[in-house]
């Protein structure tokens, strides 16, 4: 069983940590890009990103030169995955992997976090079952990925617990400042206490440091315009206080679109089952 641990999923395994384990069979995550925890779901084992995307790991991906956007129509509009370095309070240090590796990435919008999902193998993460999660259901952990892995199954309201601590994770008085948008993401697992309880140990940064864009969009606007329907992105950021920053909170109403120096993402997979029938 040793080798679970990597996957931070051991405490969660249930009735299958007898056939868990490197070499043993069972479900493991997908190895490459953001390391992942196994996440033992209401509908069968998933893996969630261990951390928000970083700088480094982006740059990995945009390396492979990926091409815009030749898959999924609601994003048929992209003609660049390169995060925006103007507008927005983006400039060039919100996409840095040189000198910001463990930086997550931000600046991106929704058409980039999925791309990147999906090209390195993962997706967005949405409903079990590799399904999109319905705009309205953000808060429901029956439903969705996100939520069910932050809050502990749905027992908790933050990774960390029930009740919200100030400084616990990267919110705006982190910094010991309360400067809002002057503020800054740190690099990702800074808060070394920002992460979910037992079965989730290894899961960090859900509650702060970027906002998460999540596989969860309705049609609005122009219903001939993807680019103004609206999605969600998860878990708040170093711009906000507490309203904003439990695993229940939902987002601002953003664009498909939109982009800021607070938002960024991570993904989920199905995992391997290697071993089993
Ligand atoms: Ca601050
Ligand atoms: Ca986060
Ligand atoms: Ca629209």
């Amino acid at each position: 069983m040793g080798g679970m641990g990597g996957a931070g999923g051991a405490g969660g395994m249930g009735g299958m940590g007898g056939q868990g384990g490197v070499g043993g069979g069972g479900p493991t995550c997908p190895v490459g890009s953001t390391p992942m925890v196994l996440v033992e779901g209401p509908e069968g084992p998933y893996c969630i990103d261990a951390t928000e995307v970083t700088s480094l790991q982006y740059s990995l991906w945009l390396a492979t030169l990926p091409v815009p956007n030749t898959q999924d129509p609601v994003c048929g509009w992209k003609d660049s995955y390169v995060p925006r370095s103007s507008g927005n309070n983006c400039n060039g240090s919100h996409y840095d992997p040189i000198t910001k590796p463990n930086h997550p990435v931000a600046c991106v919008d929704w058409c980039d976090a999925r791309a990147f999902c999906a090209g390195v193998g993962k997706r967005l993460c949405g409903a079990f079952g590799d399904q999109p999660l319905g705009y309205n259901e953000f808060d429901d952990s029956t439903k969705s990925e996100w939520t069910y892995a932050c809050s502990n199954k749905g027992e908790r309201n933050y990774p960390y617990g029930d009740g919200y601590q100030q400084k616990r994770c990267v919110d705006d008085p982190f910094d010991n400042m309360l400067n809002a948008g002057n503020g800054h993401a740190e690099p990702v697992k800074t808060a070394t206490n920002c992460k979910g309880g037992s079965g989730f140990a290894g899961l960090f940064d859900m509650s702060g440091n970027v906002w998460e864009w999540e596989d969860s969009c309705r049609s609005i606007g122009n219903p001939n315009d993807p680019k103004d329907d609206q999605c969600r992105d998860r878990g708040g950021s170093f711009w906000d206080q507490e309203g904003f920053l439990s695993c229940k909170s939902p987002s601002i109403d953003r664009r498909r679109d939109s982009f800021n120096k607070n938002v960024g993402f991570r993904c989920c997979a199905d995992p391997n089952n290697l071993g089993m029938p």
